[in-house]
This record gives C-alpha cells, sequence and structure tokens, in this order.
C-alpha cells in the first residue's frame, strides 16, 4: 500500500461555518518519539487549518494502549483520531500490536458511530515512519491525513444524526 491514490481534501472549503465547531480528539501512542512528535505536530496542523484550535490531546504508553482511550472519548466528542507507530522487531510482537489497534480502533469507531481516523504507523523500518511523519524531507504527513479524514467523516454523518 502506498499513498499513491490518495483524495485531495482541503478541510477550509468544506465547510468552514461547521468544522471549527467539531469537538476533535486525538489520543496518541509515545514510542518513537521523533516520528510521534512528527505525527502530532501534523495533526494539530490540519485541526488548525479546520478552525479547531484546541483539540484534546491524551497520551498513552503504547498503540496497544490506543483503542481503550479512544473508547472512553469517542462518546464525547464529533471525531477521534489515534495516532502511533509500530515498528516490526524480530518477534511476532509487531503483529499483534498492530493487530490490536487496528481491530480495537474499528471497533471503536463502528460501535460508537464516531469517525476515528487511523494515524497508526505500522513500519518495517524506522527509515518507513519517518518517510511518513510530515517532518522535513518525509514525503507524507499521516497524522495531517488522519485529522483531515476523521473530520471529513464526521462533517459528512452530521446530515444523517
Ligand atoms: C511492547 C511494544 C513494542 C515491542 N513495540 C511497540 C511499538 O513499536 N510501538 C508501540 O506503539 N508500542 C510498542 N510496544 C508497546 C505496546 O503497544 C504496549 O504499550 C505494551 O505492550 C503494554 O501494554
Amino acid at each position: 500500500m502506498s499513498g499513491h491514490g490518495a483524495p485531495t481534501i482541503d478541510l477550509t472549503t468544506l465547510n468552514p461555518e461547521e468544522t471549527h465547531q467539531l469537538k476533535l480528539a486525538i489520543v496518541a501512542a509515545s514510542w518513537h518519539t521523533q516520528i510521534m512528535d512528527g505525527l502530532l505536530d501534523g495533526a494539530l496542523r490540519a485541526a488548525k487549518e479546520a478552525g479547531i484550535a484546541e483539540p484534546t490531546v491524551l497520551r498513552v504508553p503504547g498503540s496497544f494502549e490506543l483503542p481503550v482511550a479512544a473508547a472512553r472519548l469517542a462518546p464525547h466528542f464529533d471525531a477521534v483520531v489515534a495516532l502511533g507507530v509500530v515498528i516490526r522487531g524480530g518477534t511476532p510482537h509487531f503483529e499483534y500490536v498492530c493487530q490490536a489497534a487496528t481491530s480495537g480502533l474499528t471497533e471503536v469507531s463502528v460501535r460508537t458511530g464516531v469517525p476515528v481516523g487511523f494515524g497508526v504507523l505500522t513500519c518495517d523500518t524506522e527509515q518507513q515512519g519517518l518517510d511518513r511523519a510530515g517532518l522535513e524531507g518525509s514525503s507524507e504527513d499521516k497524522g495531517h491525513e488522519a485529522v483531515t479524514a476523521a473530520l471529513a467523516t464526521a462533517l459528512t454523518l452530521k446530515q444523517y444524526t
């Protein structure tokens, strides 16, 4: 899977009247600091572009803890974004953490009806994470993308409440 084919969503043109009123929560893991800092910066930049000055940010230790944090916050927000970085090591741990984060976040989203933006990088190498972290020299900005997707989905779904 690559970033090729991603849609261009400009939050500033979506519906400025409604976008800035959305309540946004960001849950962020803490492993792999440099990459995580880039993801969080990108997420906060996207929120600011949408007119959301101060989203709630909740830090958890690892990506395994993201679903429970998202589950706690989702009922109180219009959109949640989960950020994490999991890098493959020499044991099957990688598969278990990725699977738990992915299925857990999906479950939260579907059960609550609150969109959960998926900003969890699952990488074979640290370089793959750096390339996607929205840092200087990165080719992709997955934190920004995850917030954009979650807010765009929240706006769309608001028509059906
Ligand atoms: C244990 C672990 C390992 C080996 N690797 C990562 C990682 O690359 N990224 C990440 O976000 N978390 C990792 N963790 C921690 C787990 O997500 C979790 O925090 C611990 O297993 C404690 O529940």
